[in-house]
């Protein structure tokens, strides 16, 4: 398995040959406290070691998806490889409150790019876009928005306009996957192994953006509520995806 194409970076590689008893894998994928990783041998089903499960004193300490950890091989005994520390994170995205409190989640780690997407239909709020850039340069990762549906939107200049107010210095994306456009410009994010997120409202189309940039339906999608055009919480859990033409999300 070629890391690289997972992210891998020179600086990552040396931080992790501090530690040359262990091996090197980025977490694909997290249920509960087991993880899905990605190392040179493939994929492999993770847990924390008992000593990090004992030091770690916040959900913040546990990884998340996109962070790039030290594991050693499955045990006999149960299977599983042992991840015994996180390399350090070059962004996190959070949900709920940063800090000491402990209160914080984190919703993906080491991101390059932040997708904030938001539908060009009834569904569409500033407000919103605004809360979810907070969120984005909190991060340390590059917010950019991605307008959705384009197809669906008779003001487009209108609603641009307002974007304009709260979005100073951000890229703005305009997409219709109905008219397979906006892909491209999406690409330029996501090119030379780049990881990138998206976060936006159920029904947005998050899926249906993924799923053209990989070429094929990896999620499914569902119909939004016709009343207010609002989805219906249809991805419900978070993946580390490799683009076909390099580049995670
Ligand atoms: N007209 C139009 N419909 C779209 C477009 N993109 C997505 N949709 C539709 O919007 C609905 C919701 O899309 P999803 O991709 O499932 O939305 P999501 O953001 O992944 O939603 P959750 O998984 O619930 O968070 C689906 O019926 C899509 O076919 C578009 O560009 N134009
Ligand atoms: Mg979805």
């Amino acid at each position: 398995m070629n890391l690289t194409e997972y992210g891998l970076t020179n600086h990552i590689i040396q931080t992790a040959a501090e530690f040359p008893n262990e091996q090197l894998a980025r977490v694909t994928e997290q249920h509960r406290d087991l993880y899905q990783v990605i190392a040179e041998t493939g994929i492999l089903q993770a847990q924390v070691s008992g000593k990090f499960q004992h030091t770690a004193l916040m959900t913040t300490d546990f990884p998340a998806v996109g962070d790039w950890v030290m594991v050693t091989p499955p045990t006999a005994e149960n299977g599983q490889a042992i991840i015994h520390r996180i390399l350090p994170r070059t962004s996190a995205l959070m949900r709920g409150a940063a800090g000491s409190d402990g209160a914080g989640q984190i919703i993906a780690a080491n991101l390059d790019t932040v997708f904030i997407c938001m539908s060009l239909n009834a569904d569409f709020n500033v407000r919103r876009v605004e809360r979810y850039l907070t969120i984005a340069w909190e991060s340390g990762a590059m917010p950019v928005i991605v307008l959705t549906k384009a197809d669906l939107c008779e003001d487009l200049p209108q609603k641009l306009a307002e974007l304009s107010e709260v979005a100073i210095g951000v890229d703005v994306v305009t997409c219709s996957a109905k008219q397979n456009e906006g892909y491209e410009q999406l690409r330029q994010y996501t090119d030379n192994n780049q990881t990138v997120a998206f976060v936006g409202s159920s029904g947005v189309g998050k899926s249906t953006l993924i799923n053209g940039l990989m070429g094929q339906d990896v999620f499914a999608t569902k119909e939004i509520r016709e009343d207010d055009d609002k989805g219906r919480h249809t991805t419900t859990f978070r993946q580390l995806l490799k683009l076909p033409t390099g580049g995670e999300s």
